[in-house]
């Protein structure tokens, strides 16, 4: 990671973790009508040193335009929830059956399937909560926003890319194992900017540049971690180095990088430098 895109992560998540660490807070100290326990299913899952990939690129990209953290606050926090729900429910038994993630015990291992579930469920809910919550954003915002997370994490997005990933056999297509990384991974962090794009209240042409250059940095995020969990127990037919071999993948991954960075600059040509630095950080990183 360059110095510069550390320095703007440093800046993002001093902003962010308070943002979380506040949120958990007012929680806890009013737990009326709220169950301890799924209060702290979530926070095991919220604070256990995930990348923040996905409100990062949503902060750069609003960073393009505006430096207001409190506009973008509870869109990112929106984010991560999402994102943690979706691994909390992958590693259940019924789904991934993993016992380790980001080197500590999944959610279900410490606190069993039944809250596991249930904190997923709340994460879930609590994502649309502080988005209708937000005073800082226009109703109109707030609904865009909702949509937009709505039809990108459901049957239409997200929730298929899922049910797709868990359905295949090993005859699984180049066009298909795109397919669901698209809905799987892609979309979310898609979403991730275009969001930031609503909060911003950018016209369609903006908004199209920016969903077109962020579905393509998802799907480069998926590749990367394809070729990182090459060398794993966890490597399986779903995955472009099965399908590709290692050497093809890594062609792919300099291809999608390429047309991310090419449409970052058609959105702007000037004072992209921390995208361009998290663009290139994805095909560098380590987990
Ligand atoms: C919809 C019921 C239901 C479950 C969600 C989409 C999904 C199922 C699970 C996602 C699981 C997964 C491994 C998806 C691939 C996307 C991906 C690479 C996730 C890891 O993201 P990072 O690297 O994670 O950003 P950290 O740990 O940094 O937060």
């Amino acid at each position: 990671m360059t110095d510069f895109l550390k320095n703007e992560r440093s800046h993002f998540l001093s902003q962010f973790e308070n943002s979380l660490d506040q949120y958990l807070a007012g929680h806890f100290a009013n737990p009326q009508k709220k169950h301890k326990l799924v209060l702290e299913s979530m926070q095991y899952s919220l604070k256990s040193n995930g990348k923040r990939f996905r409100p990062l690129l949503s902060y750069l990209v609003f960073s393009l335009w505006s430096k207001d953290f409190s506009k973008i606050k509870s869109w990112c926090l929106a984010l991560e929830f999402i994102h943690t729900y979706s691994l909390i429910h992958d590693d259940l038994p019924c789904m991934d059956n993993d016992d380790y993630r980001r080197g500590v015990l999944t959610n279900h291992k410490v606190y069993g399937d039944d809250v596991a579930l249930l904190a997923g469920d709340s994460l879930i809910s609590e994502a649309f909560k502080v988005i209708a919550d937000d005073a800082n954003l226009k109703p109109n915002v707030q609904v865009k926003l909702i949509q937009l997370l709505a039809s990108k994490i459901g049957p239409e997005g997200m929730v298929t890319g899922q049910v797709l990933d868990m359905k295949v056999n090993d005859k699984i297509t180049e066009d298909e194992l795109k397919y669901i990384h698209i809905l799987k991974t892609g979309y979310l962090i898609q979403t991730a900017a275009v969001g930031a794009g609503h909060i911003l209240e950018l016209g369609e042409k903006e908004i199209f540049l920016i969903s077109e250059f962020a579905l393509n940095l998802g799907l480069s995020f998926q590749i990367k971690d394809d070729l990182l969990d090459h060398n794993s127990a966890d490597q399986d037919f779903k995955s472009y180095v099965y399908i590709l071999g290692l050497e093809r993948t890594k062609k792919e991954l300099e291809l999608y990088t390429a047309k991310t960075l090419q449409q970052l600059k058609e959105l702007k040509s000037s004072d992209a430098q921390a995208l361009v630095d998290l663009i290139q950080y994805n095909v560098a990183r380590t987990s």
